[in-house]
């Protein structure tokens, strides 16, 4: 009989860029495999240049320090503590559990999350208000289901999805193709930019 454990892998693209060329971004991720599960963070700093930079970089060192841990609330709460006495940043964590079929995601600011369906049916995460420098944040871990075919887009203020984007993501396509595409055909804002797009694809 076929070992039923691992029937899919999940597959993610990058991209990344600075406000201006050559420039240090403000904007840091942070995504890894584990055994069990994958972990996609942003971190945007407040601010633009070095400041920024410091604060976002402490935040995704911290995650990533942590990442064994599947609690997307309890990343946030850590990389809180270190943001003591920074400029300060957003953080938007999502943690894909495969076994549960599920995404579970905490994010303080304004860093956007949803999945969509093959059927371009889309879920939307939703960040508290706020950003993180160390203080008390309000934040609420969400769940929802994540199955074969799904997308996971995960992104900060500086992308602005092209109209066609849920076309060209629901499709087959592998990420890199699609990031590819999303890349080629989004309208580019002057500003520090993340978008992760991940999915499970068969092995
Ligand atoms: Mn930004």
């Amino acid at each position: 009989m076929m070992p039923e454990e691992v029937p899919f892998s999940f597959q993610y693209s990058v991209y990344h860029t600075s406000k201006k060329p050559n420039t240090l971004s403000g904007d840091c991720y942070f995504a890894q495999e584990y055994e069990e599960h994958v972990l996609l963070s942003i971190a945007d700093g407040l601010g633009s240049g070095m400041e920024a930079r410091f604060a976002a970089e402490k935040a995704v060192k911290e995650i990533e320090k942590n990442a064994h841990c599947n609690n997307p609330l309890q990343l946030l709460k850590e990389s809180n503590r270190t943001l003591h006495g920074s400029r300060g940043s957003v953080v938007g964590i999502a943690i894909i559990d495969w076994k549960h079929r599920k995404i579970d995601y905490a994010g303080v600011g304004n860093i956007s999350c949803l999945i969509i369906t093959p059927e371009k049916k889309k879920h939307y995460f939703i960040s508290n208000p706020g950003f993180l420098n160390g203080r008390k944040f309000h934040a609420v871990e969400r769940s929802l289901p994540f199955s074969r075919g799904d997308t996971i887009i995960l992104f900060s203020d500086g992308i602005q999805l092209p109209d066609n984007w849920e076309y060209i993501v629901a499709g087959s396509l592998s990420t890199d193709i699609i990031m590819k595409r999303i890349v080629n055909e989004m309208i580019h804002v002057n500003d520090d930019a993340t978008l992760i797009i991940g999915k499970w694809i068969h092995t």
